[in-house]
């Protein structure tokens, strides 16, 4: 079967991955919409060598739609997912407008795949920083137990868009030629201060909620808990952004549940793990790093030592494409699992 599939955002950071990632994985497109804001109707955007022409977002375009992927901004998913489900489209919503409700999945196909089967028309895919992080601590839960995550981050600019990105090239070239550093975006768009990013580390994504923590923070805890069906897993999360492009970075600590778990343990297991990539091997100086991941699907980790005090406590690093697994192909993996399980 063929599917009419629309992209709203299509013209986004992730929008533009999207778009990539459904004729590079050979998606079963039919017909493909491009939807986004009246700013960017009119554009074309090159797929599977044909240009198809950018239309304004509105809830008449997804009449006969079979899959909508939404990644235009919370407030767009809240209007028109709604709109797309009446007439008959399966939501898969990139935002964080729906990902805590009770009846919307959400899901990473390596974890949680079979969670699709209740949907009610929305899927949720969750925070690009949240996914990566999953994908390798489940094969971990599965063999071992899981009690402790304790995670900071090391986020690319990409994770807040095409202007952020943007900015980074601007600040390091005025940084660069001696000339003002002018900060617009970062840390986030809409809050009261803005802080240069060339050359610096921020450590705010996101908006602070009343317990201290920033809404990204949160988001790695409360969507942990939920994709892995443990509400009572011990999640904290420091999350910082730095003046990377694209691929995030990951230093977890976690504590298994089971005693006498090696390096050599994890090694094998995350070896078999689907969608990881283990690169560990410090006589090597193999690890995973944003420049190696980046145009990749798969969620890299290495680094992994034991705790030098705790007997169930581990260290790893985790790096994947933010735009790719982080969103865009994990949005398409939940399309293709849709249709394996008969669900499409
Ligand atoms: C960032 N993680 O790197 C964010 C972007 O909830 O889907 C993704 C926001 C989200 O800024």
């Amino acid at each position: 079967k063929q599917y009419h599939v629309a992209v709203v955002g299509a013209t986004g950071a992730v929008g533009q991955q999207m778009v990539r990632t459904l004729e590079d994985r050979n998606f079963p497109v039919g017909t493909l919409t491009l939807l986004s804001s009246e700013r960017s109707a009119g554009k074309t955007m090159r797929f599977r060598g044909e240009e198809i022409e950018v239309q304004a977002a509105s809830p008449e375009r997804f009449e006969g739609v079979d899959i909508a992927l939404f990644s235009a901004g919370g407030a767009v998913s809240k209007a028109l997912a709604p709109e797309a489900v009446r007439r008959g489209a399966v939501v898969i919503d990139n935002t964080s407008a729906f990902r805590m409700d009770e009846d919307v999945p959400l899901v990473v196909p390596e974890v949680n795949g079979s969670d699709l089967t209740w949907h009610n028309g929305i899927i949720a895919n969750p925070n690009c920083s949240t996914i990566q992080m999953v994908v390798a601590l489940e094969p971990i839960r599965k063999a071992f137990g899981l009690e402790r995550v304790i995670v900071s981050t090391y986020q690319a600019v990409s994770g807040a868009g095409a202007q952020a990105i943007e900015e980074l090239h601007a600040q390091t070239k005025a940084v660069l030629e001696g000339k003002p550093v002018e900060a617009n975006i970062l840390p986030v768009k809409s809050d009261r201060k803005h802080y240069p990013i060339a050359f610096n580390a921020i450590p705010q994504i996101d908006k602070f909620q009343d317990n201290g923590f920033t809404f990204e923070e949160m988001k790695m805890i409360n969507e942990t808990k939920k994709i892995m069906h443990m509400p009572e897993l011990k999640v904290a999360a420091t999350c910082v952004r730095i003046p990377v492009a694209s691929g995030h970075s990951e230093s977890v600590y976690i504590e298994v549940e089971q005693d006498g778990v090696t390096v050599a343990d994890l090694h094998e297991v995350l070896r078999e793990a689907p969608g990881v990539v283990l690169q560990d091997d410090p006589s090597e100086q193999l690890y995973p790093m944003p420049v190696h991941c980046v145009g990749q699907y798969d969620v890299f980790v290495g680094r992994i030592r034991r705790d030098l005090d705790h007997p169930r406590g581990f260290h790893l690093w985790i790096v994947a494409d933010n735009l790719l697994k982080g969103a865009a192909s994990n949005s398409v993996q939940i399309a293709e699992h849709l249709q394996k399980l008969g669900l499409i």
